[in-house]
């Protein structure tokens, strides 16, 4: 169906629908949306989930009294409405205090401070049942050289993130983290630029297993990197703890348009690949309705989002049982390349002549892979020509 339920399991930011448009040439476009408004109309939308970083829900510097008030009013519209947090996040770029770095910082007591502003915020995620915990670094980084001692600010990155570890585990929280990289913006150059780079720097930490990545399309496009190879490599890895859904269109600014807009073949495979790999975590779109919208354009443009999506599980479904396909799909020889290498171990592998001695490479070399008519029928699909 093309009306999104719960069971698609959309979630949304606060801040996403939430964006005023204000960017580094304009001030604000549209009036600040109550948390709770927002709820109350994602639900209508069809979505199941909210997500919200600690000061989208309790204003930077709240007191004790505001900050209760804060959290009761947004759970009495979960309890409404239904919905739930299947994640939280920190916010440790917007404030000043940050703009070197939060958890890389090379002030020390600025670390201290963004460490205790997290370490608060885990257990307002964990008391409003959230399973994930985001960690983007977008202040973790440098415009110039010298400024960052990048090896031993990665070794601050690791200390930051080996305490969250344990704090999770000695709160006894049902808790995982998800790394978010992104290339740069706001920071000239940001620390774990790429998927690759996250999945290598979790296995340095003390808990591994607690760690994984939550990526971005446009993040990784911004880089000129193919998304779903970027998001088989995470499944691969078992990390693909959480997914940053939205548009972009080719090497430039961070974008995040709808999901849909932006690379639609890039989309198409990314959803092909989620619904076939059984990923079961949530779709969360992290989009900014753009500042030419008034409030009616950002409710259709988080429509979008969702019927985007389900639009392109249809025709990946259909693409995938189409005979044609299947047909196309043996003719590429996708079935060969799923059988090992050499299952007849290393000793048959040397004893077979026809791997190597009589192996008749000029015909090999000739036989052509059909890739062509694979594709052309995948966009036959996209298009909806079929
Ligand atoms: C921020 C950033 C996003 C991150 C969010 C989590 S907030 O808007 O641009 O990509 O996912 O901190
Ligand atoms: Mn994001
Ligand atoms: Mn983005
Ligand atoms: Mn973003």
């Amino acid at each position: 169906s093309r009306q999104p339920t719960p069971a698609d399991k959309f979630s949304f930011g606060l801040w996403t629908v939430g964006w005023q448009g204000r960017d580094p040439f304009g001030d604000a476009t549209r009036r600040a949306l109550d948390p709770v408004e927002s709820v109350h109309r994602l639900a209508d939308l069809g979505a199941y989930g909210v997500t919200f970083h600690d000061d989208d829900l309790i204003p930077f510097g709240a007191g004790g009294i505001e900050r209760e008030a804060a959290v009761k009013r947004f759970r009495q519209a979960l309890d409404a409405t239904g919905l739930i947090v299947p994640m939280a996040t920190t916010n440790l770029f917007t404030h000043p205090v940050f703009k070197d770095g939060a958890f890389t910082a090379n002030d020390r007591d600025i670390r201290r401070y963004a460490l205790r502003k997290t370490l608060r915020n885990i257990d307002l995620a964990a008391e409003l049942g959230a399973r994930t915990y985001v960690a983007w670094g977008g202040r973790e980084g440098a415009e110039s050289g010298a400024a960052k001692d990048v090896r031993t600010a990665l070794d601050r990155l690791k200390e930051a993130f080996d305490l969250l570890g344990q704090y999770a585990i000695e709160q006894g929280y049902d808790l995982k983290f998800a790394l978010e990289p992104k290339p740069n913006e706001p920071r000239g150059d940001i620390l774990l630029p790429t998927v690759g780079h996250a999945l290598a720097f979790i296995e340095r930490l003390e808990h591994p297993e607690r760690f994984g990545v939550n990526p971005e399309v446009g993040h990784e496009q911004m880089a000129g990197l193919n998304f779903p190879h970027g998001i088989a490599q995470a499944l691969w890895a078992d990390k693909l703890f959480h997914i940053d859904l939205n548009g972009q269109s080719g090497i430039k600014y961070d974008q995040d348009l709808r999901f849909g807009a932006g690379d639609l073949r890039a989309a198409f495979w990314l959803v092909d690949l989620l619904e076939t790999a059984g990923y079961d975590g949530p779709r969360h779109f992290d989009f900014k309705p753009p500042r030419t919208e008034d409030l009616d354009g950002v409710w259709t443009s988080a429509a979008g989002c969702m019927r985007n999506y389900l639009l392109l599980k249809e025709r990946a479904a259909a693409f995938r049982s189409d005979p044609a396909v299947q047909d196309a799909l043996r003719a590429a020889r996708l079935d060969q390349l799923g059988r090992p290498t050499a299952e007849d171990g290393l000793a048959g592998l040397l004893a077979d002549a026809t791997a190597y001695e009589t192996f008749d490479i000029e015909a090999a070399a000739a036989r052509g892979m059909a890739f062509e008519h694979l594709d052309q029928l995948a966009l036959e699909h996209l298009l909806g020509a079929v």
